[in-house]
């Protein structure tokens, strides 16, 4: 039998910067554009787990960029899966290695595992995936989706991820039609979080945060059993605005659901990036209006979007604090 080696406590959360390993497990030789903020989540990802973990990756940026023939920035053992399958491949190299540990035929170890997907492989195509290895208990592997809001690697196509109103090459601003996508993005942590009482950790970070996304990686990776991460990944090229903004686009999340910590007009965020360029007042309006009913009226401020019954207010105000704990950080 493999011994359990989640929970171990190999992976303690990191005080501060100076607690940060200094080992670099995504070095240079990769071409992602400048300001690239989903290279950065790579990097503090394995830089978190640490050595010994495997990382499976699905097709798009983080994949093509990262492996220019004949080159990788990855220093851990790594491989490609195809764009939809970055649950099953955590899952099946997960099941993999607990079975080759059962048998005596490599050292019972805790290996990380981490499959990683961009927002149309994970948010889109591979969801189904995602969501049936969340409901394996019995096998650890973390998914981290790393969300630049649109296929950016065909070219910035419209995603289930893209922001309301957005231009993408299949949503361009034209003269008789000023938005041509007219969704609200989907709520995959709140989805996943709300669906599968079997994971235990379900969690949203940003590379901007480096330290926190670190030991959101590795309380996944600690508690074991299927996790999952969502990055949100400010992209240069499909966001269009100037690489040295990457790190300037964040907000300290957990201070503004608290109420500690006052909102900015989310104006100040769309006016820095020309995908919002066409937006005139009453679609700002419209932007500010849902932001703030995401804030104000959700049962979990930006994370679950179920409104409370009047008459069920006490029980689900208990239900409420219970997720807080146990899905979302
Ligand atoms: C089944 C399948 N359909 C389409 C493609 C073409 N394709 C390759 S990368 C990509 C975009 C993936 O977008 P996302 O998952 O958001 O990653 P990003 O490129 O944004 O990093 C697409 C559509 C593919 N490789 N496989
Ligand atoms: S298109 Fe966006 S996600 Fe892709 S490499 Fe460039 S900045 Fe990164
Ligand atoms: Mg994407």
């Amino acid at each position: 039998m493999a011994v359990e080696t989640h929970g171990t406590g190999t992976l303690p959360q990191i005080k501060g910067v100076k607690d940060v390993p200094y080992d670099e497990l995504f070095v240079s030789g990769h071409r992602t554009c400048q300001g690239c903020e989903s290279a950065l989540v790579m990097r503090h990802m394995v830089k978190a787990s640490g050595p010994r973990t495997i990382v499976l990756g699905s097709t798009g940026c983080m994949y093509v960029a990262n492996t220019t023939y004949y080159t990788t920035p990855w220093v851990v053992p790594w491989m490609h899966t195809q764009l939809g399958a970055s649950g099953s491949a955590a899952l099946g190299t997960a099941a993999g290695l607990k079975v080759l540990m059962r048998k005596g035929k490599i050292k019972n170890e805790k290996i990380n595992v981490i499959a990683f997907c961009g927002d149309g492989g994970g948010a889109d195509m591979g969801l189904g995936a995602i969501s049936a290895t969340l409901t394996h208990k019995d096998y650890n592997c973390l998914v981290l989706l790393y969300d630049n809001e649109s296929y950016a690697n065909t070219d910035i196509q419209l995603s289930s991820q893209t922001p309301y109103g957005a231009v993408t090459t299949f949503s361009p601003s034209g003269t008789k039609k000023r938005l041509m996508h007219t969704r609200w993005k989907k709520n995959v942590p709140g989805m996943l979080a709300a669906g599968h009482p079997e994971s235990r950790y379900i969690a949203a970070g940003c590379a901007a945060y480096a330290v926190d996304l670190m030991n959101k990686i590795r309380k996944a990776l600690e508690l074991g059993g299927p996790t999952f991460v969502h990055t949100l990944d400010p992209c240069p090229k499909g966001w269009d605005y100037h690489p040295q903004y990457s790190q300037e686009l964040t907000g300290p999340t957990r201070q503004i659901a608290e109420g500690r910590k006052k909102r900015k007009p989310v104006f100040e965020y769309l006016k820095r990036q020309g995908r919002f360029a066409h937006f005139a007042d009453e679609d700002v309006e419209h932007f500010q209006h849902e932001v703030d009913k995401m804030w104000t009226e959700w049962l979990i401020p930006g994370v679950i979007p179920f409104t409370v019954a009047a008459k069920d207010q006490t029980i689900l105000k208990i239900d409420k604090r219970a997720l807080h704990e146990q899905k979302t950080a």
